[in-house]
């Protein structure tokens, strides 16, 4: 067994520095604010205002968000860590102000004792209310509900921006979209060119978020019987991240295979119930070969006859289009289920909860957002490197 030149390359880059992203969220959906830091950023990365504001805006603009996402300016506070338009190396902390707590002030006071007008007594079946308190010890959903509420991707979001910009300097394209809405399915090519999709979408606008126009009048038809009805739809939708460099994750070990890490993730976004690499439930019934060919060229090197794995075998990248999608159930705040008031133990029936009818695109800007900073912080345990010219270098080297 030989190794060949590639090969020692790519061992070299892991005995860097082995640097990963590391980030964390606070704050409740009605609470002061959202905040968030991002560590692990390489120098030298370029940012303004605007990279923050159009990508917070499209989160919010989807056809059958509710009132709140109209309250929320989400503009996004960078406290630390970028100077002059750049990172500098240091932790990233952002801030985005709730706008709606001067609204609920009475029972989002960090000290002062909460009115019982703000007391939430009837959990949302198929929300995170009744096992939270169960487990947490409150006779009072808010606080688990603040908290598992939706509103946590506004930061995860913000958190994204730098690596996103960093991806984009290394030549790593993305784009997200929605796929269905309430069963009703948008036509998507996956075999056409990333590029061409994710210019469709920006075509279609940010509303409805999909590359085929065809659909959206269906979709908003629904949208309005929904809204009409209070009932809410669930969706799919997926992500694409293409010029990604081949062996980020790895096979070795089961933590370390990037499928199984990207489904973590993509599975963290509330409401968000299965993930699937590719098509891979059509896969699964398929009664022939899944795999894709392997060709080789001197000048083209390896390629592939389709993509069928969606960029990743064995748990890592294989320089093909990253494919990920994820199916969305409907929202829990108006299902018409029955409950229990926690007071009187007798059954009740949530009060009107103000929601969202459908909120697929803002979970697939989330989506795109987890996995761009994995991607970023696996590339960055692959070369290691303090600013973004020795990142470059070493991966392109
Ligand atoms: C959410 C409920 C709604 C959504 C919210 C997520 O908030 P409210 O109850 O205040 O109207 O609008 O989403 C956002 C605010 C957002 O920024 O995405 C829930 O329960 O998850």
């Amino acid at each position: 067994m030989q190794r060949i030149e590639k090969k020692v390359k790519i061992a070299q880059l892991q005995t860097g520095v082995f640097m990963t992203l590391r980030y964390l969220t606070a704050g409740e959906s009605h609470g002061p604010a959202l905040t968030g830091i991002v560590e692990g950023m390489p120098a030298g990365v370029k940012l303004c205002r605007q990279d923050f504001d159009i990508l917070l805006r499209r989160r919010r603009a989807g056809y059958g968000r509710g009132a709140r996402v109209k309250i929320e300016a989400d503009r996004v506070e960078v406290l630390a860590g970028v100077v002059g338009g750049l990172t500098i190396g240091s932790p990233i902390a952002l801030l985005i102000r709730n706008d709606d707590f001067a609204a609920h002030s009475a029972y989002m006071n960090p000290f002062e004792a909460s009115s019982d007008a703000g007391r939430l007594k009837v959990p949302l079946p198929g929300h995170a209310d009744l096992p939270g308190i169960q487990k947490y010890g409150f006779n009072d959903c808010r606080p688990i509900r603040e908290r598992a509420s939706a509103r946590e991707t506004a930061m995860r979001t913000a958190l994204s921006v730098p690596p996103r910009k960093m991806l984009q300097l290394l030549n790593v394209g993305s784009t997200c979209f929605v796929e269905s809405i309430g069963g009703i399915q948008a036509a998507v090519d996956y075999e056409a060119d990333p590029a061409a999709i994710a210019l469709a979408v920006v075509e279609n606008g940010d509303e409805f978020l999909t590359p085929d126009a065809g659909v959206i009048d269906k979709w908003r038809e629904l949208i309005d019987t929904a809204s009409e009805n209070r009932f809410s739809l669930g969706g799919s939708g997926a992500v694409i991240f293409s010029g990604l460099p081949v062996g980020l994750g790895s096979h070795v070990h089961f933590d370390r295979r990037l499928d199984s890490i990207l489904a973590g993730l993509v599975m963290s976004i509330p409401a968000v119930r299965g993930v699937e690499i590719g098509c891979a439930v059509k896969a699964a019934a398929s009664r022939s070969a899944c795999g894709d060919a392997i060709f080789y060229s001197r000048q083209g090197g390896f390629t592939r006859g389709s993509n069928l794995a969606a960029g990743l075998e064995g748990g890592m990248t294989n320089g093909q289009p990253l494919i990920i999608r994820f199916h969305m159930k409907p929202l829990p705040g108006n299902s018409g289920l029955e409950s229990v008031n926690l007071d009187t133990l007798a059954a009740e029936q949530p009060p009107h909860y103000r929601s969202d009818i459908q909120a697929v695109a803002a979970a697939a800007v989330a989506v795109e957002s987890v996995v761009a900073i994995q991607l970023a912080s696996e590339i960055l345990a692959a070369t290691g490197g303090n600013n973004i010219d020795e990142v470059a270098a070493r991966l392109h080297r």
